[in-house]
């Protein structure tokens, strides 16, 4: 196939009679089941599981053009060592496998015998295809630094969520819904669960009335009843003060409070005592107060009801407290984990596939980093501290690192200082499809397979437990492994390969469904597996320390933070020389920077931009579709503009996505774009640790 094939008869031809495999999707992480079709070897067509929940049969665009990755000429083929001194663009030579393993596993043990296994550092993104590297040098090896990427991603609504309700993760019954408040989440550009876009929709149709608070006109606000313009960084105010009215107004449910909540008397003094107030909030927010009153009392009084975060609020200082007062919302009108509500979602009962027993498990006689490091509360790695660590060796050294599946290079703040990070590493392991602008500083590169190509069992992303299965659909391209194989191949040096035993995938496979009803075998046939979306969790008792719904968070309390969420100002505002605020969006035709290889999607988007208010574009004599330097105190970027009215004058909206540099990410990818995050410099939010990418202000000029 070639990418403008467009002889119908000929493509239906290669589909009759393919093989069909179950399996699914990862370009992003909503992870949709899909069939593929194979023949001769070649995924000749793929399309959404219709049986599944989760999709429906459905897949977006990125989906749809994902299986480009199995033929991509630039995916890696093999192990590759680097040549040349750490600091300079990368140069590698091929080694085998066997060289790889032993190259690794000698470097671990030297680490582990100079510094102790907490010197090793594994960060990803996909997290489940990780649980392999997890056993090697989590369980085995003995380092308390096994974490993902969720500090570039949704850290504070993470952490929020653990401390009111001790859920990690809660899905959205957007389908019963009357009333959703979505406070910068755009669902309908940047995609989560399909099933969740297509319920939004049809709870619209049925009469749902849709609340989008974004500074950005996003294409969910489009499609929404309200669009709230809300200045960047001040969600807190807003909420806060809509907290206030219920309150006033005694529209929240007293009932719930008493029988669910804790804190909830308190919480009422404490909104008194800071006199937070629409008033208040309206000079903060630019949002009129007699809006934010009738918000708040339509919110309260139409049920089901639901407001809802994802990481729009984050990204700024004051994130964390904005989540929390975004989600007390629905705890003070009792709107939570019943139909048309938050979503408490239950996991499904998966096993691990790597069994491990105590007396073999290594130990490392430092805390976790996050710890270590002074955030207590963070769900996940501080990672845009994680320099400070290499460099510094602060709070303790960490000279290893193992990436996969994530590219921090340009996906972190302040990217020369990440840059950095890799030059005092004395091991700095990639595991890549591409070569990635992360991979090119590390010392080694292992060739990973992709989702086409190899097995995995996750949990699902419904509303119910879910299994997904994806199951190898094409051979590996080149010398590729699977994430099992490379584990199991450092562990046999490392003298542990008796822990992982398996020849077949399967073999682990039925380890992991052994608590779940269906058998591999049915998994293999159906693709997933969904167990039954039940609600009422709350009364049940929730996973806090109290067992209810936390507004006064005794883990803040302990750690010597306000236990109840309060309005702070972000650390960086924008001033005369510099008088515009970064935000930041995704791109709807790629996934992060995963996709910007594919020539099918940069045939549609080619490249990213920044949009600018109509108002501050003819203030800074800017012309729609012409390059711009966006320039910030540390750094400067060319890249295109997009004039719009539907953005908040005062900042500006860059689109993620772009910019590589050289030849990383392969031949389409290069050179398209810009890459923002070397403007900003590093600021972690105080309690959670989470990259506040929009702590940056700038100035504007033609190019
Ligand atoms: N098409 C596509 N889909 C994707 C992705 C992708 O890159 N492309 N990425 C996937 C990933 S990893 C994720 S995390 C999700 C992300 O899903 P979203 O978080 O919904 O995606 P973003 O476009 O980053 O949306 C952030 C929004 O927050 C707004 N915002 C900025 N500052 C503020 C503020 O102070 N307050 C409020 N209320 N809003 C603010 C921005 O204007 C923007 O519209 O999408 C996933 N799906
Ligand atoms: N300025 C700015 N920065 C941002 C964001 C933003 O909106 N603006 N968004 C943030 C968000 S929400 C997130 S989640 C992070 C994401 O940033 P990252 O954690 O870096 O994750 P991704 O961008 O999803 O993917 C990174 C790498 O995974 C590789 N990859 C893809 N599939 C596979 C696979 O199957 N196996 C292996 N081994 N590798 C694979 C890709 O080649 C790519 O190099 O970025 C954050 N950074
Ligand atoms: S939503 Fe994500 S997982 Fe689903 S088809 Fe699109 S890219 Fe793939
Ligand atoms: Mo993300």
């Amino acid at each position: 196939m070639t990418i403008h094939e467009t002889n119908l008869a000929d493509r239906l031809a290669q589909i009759k009679g393919a093989k069909v495999i179950k399996s699914f999707c990862y370009t992003c992480p909503w992870q949709c089941p899909t069939e593929v079709y194979v023949r001769d070897g070649k995924v000749v067509y793929h399309k959404g599981n219709e049986q599944s929940p989760n999709n429906i049969g459905s897949r977006c665009a990125k989906g749809m053009a994902s299986w480009y990755i199995t033929q991509d000429p630039d995916r890696l083929r093999y192990p590759l060592l680097r040549t040349n001194l750490k600091g300079e663009p990368g140069q590698f030579k091929r080694i085998s496998w066997d060289e790889a393993f032993t190259f690794i596993a000698e470097k671990l043990t030297q680490i582990a015998n100079r510094y102790g296994p907490e010197a090793v550092v594994l960060t990803c993104h996909h997290d489940p295809n990780t649980q392999f590297y997890r056993h090697l040098l989590g369980d085995l090896y003995g380092s308390p630094n096994m974490y993902a990427h969720t500090s570039g991603c949704e850290q504070d609504r993470r952490a929020a969520c653990l401390t009111l309700f001790g859920h990690v993760f809660p899905m959205h019954d957007f389908a019963n819904s009357r009333y959703v408040m979505l406070w910068g989440m755009n669902i309908l550009g940047a995609n989560q669960g399909l099933w969740e876009s297509r319920a939004l929709l049809q709870a619209k149709k049925n009469g749902m009335k849709l609340v989008v608070v974004d500074p950005n006109f996003t294409e969910t606000a489009q499609k929404a009843d309200e669009w709230i313009p809300i200045r960047p960084g001040t969600d807190a105010a807003l909420a806060l003060a809509m907290c206030r009215v219920i309150i006033d107004e005694n529209l929240h449910d007293a009932l719930f409070c008493e029988r669910y909540t804790e804190g909830f008397a308190g919480f009422r003094e404490h909104l008194c005592a800071k006199d937070y107030s629409p008033a208040w909030a309206q000079d903060i927010t630019g949002i009129e107060a007699g809006t934010i009153v009738r918000l708040a009392r339509e919110f309260a009084t139409t049920k089901p009801a639901m407001s809802a975060i994802f990481k729009g609020s984050g990204y700024y200082t004051n994130g964390h407290d904005a989540g929390r007062a975004c989600y007390i919302l629905d705890a003070i009108t009792g709107q939570v984990d019943g139909p048309g509500q938050l979503h408490l979602k239950d996991w499904a009962p998966l096993g691990t596939p790597v069994a491990i027993p105590d007396s073999a498990k290594g130990k490392s006689k430092n805390p976790p980093l996050h710890v270590a490091m002074g955030y207590p509360l963070a769900p996940d790695l501080p990672n845009s501290r994680l320099p400070d660590a290499v460099i510094e060796g602060k709070p303790y050294p960490v000279k290893a690192l193992w990436v996969h599946s994530t590219n921090p290079v340009m996906s972190d703040p302040n990217r020369d200082r990440v840059k950095e990070m890799f030059r005092h590493l004395e091991l700095a392991v990639a595991c890549e499809l591409l070569m990635s602008e992360t991979a090119l500083e590390c010392d080694i590169v292992l060739p990973e397979t992709s989702f086409y190509e190899h097995a995995e069992i996750r949990q699902g992303m419904w509303l119910g437990p879910e299994v997904i299965l994806c199951q190898p659909a094409v051979a590996p391209v080149g010398e590729a492994k699977p994430s099992y194989e490379i584990a199991k191949g450092i562990a046999g040096k490392m003298g542990w390969g008796g822990y992982f035993p398996y020849e077949r995938w399967e073999d682990w496979g039925e380890l992991m469904m052994k608590d779940v009803p269906m058998s591999l075998d049915t998994l293999k046939e159906k693709g997933f597996w969904a167990g039954d979306v039940t609600y009422g969790r709350v009364a049940k008792g929730l996973r806090t320390p109290s067992g209810k719904i936390e507004i006064r968070s005794s883990e803040y309390a302990k750690h010597g933070y306000n236990p109840y969420p309060e309005w702070s100002e972000r650390s960086v505002l924008p001033d005369q020389e510099f008088p515009l605020q970064v935000t930041h969006s995704k791109l709807s035709m790629h996934c992060n920077i995963v996709t910007q290889n594919n020539p099918y999607l940069m045939e549609i988007v080619g490249e990213n931009w920044v949009e600018i208010n109509s108002r501050d574009a003819a203030k800074y004599g800017v012309q729609d579709g012409q390059q711009v330097w966006i320039e910030s105190p540390k750094d400067k970027i060319k890249i295109k503009a997009k004039v719009t009215e539907g953005l908040v004058p005062g900042c500006i909206s860059i689109r993620h996505g772009h910019g590589f540099g050289h030849w990383a990410m392969g031949s389409v990818a290069k050179g398209k774009g810009a890459h923002s995050n070397n403007l900003m410099d590093t600021h972690p939010n105080p309690v959670t640790g989470a990259n506040c990418y929009n702590e940056c202000k700038v100035r504007i000029r033609p190019a």
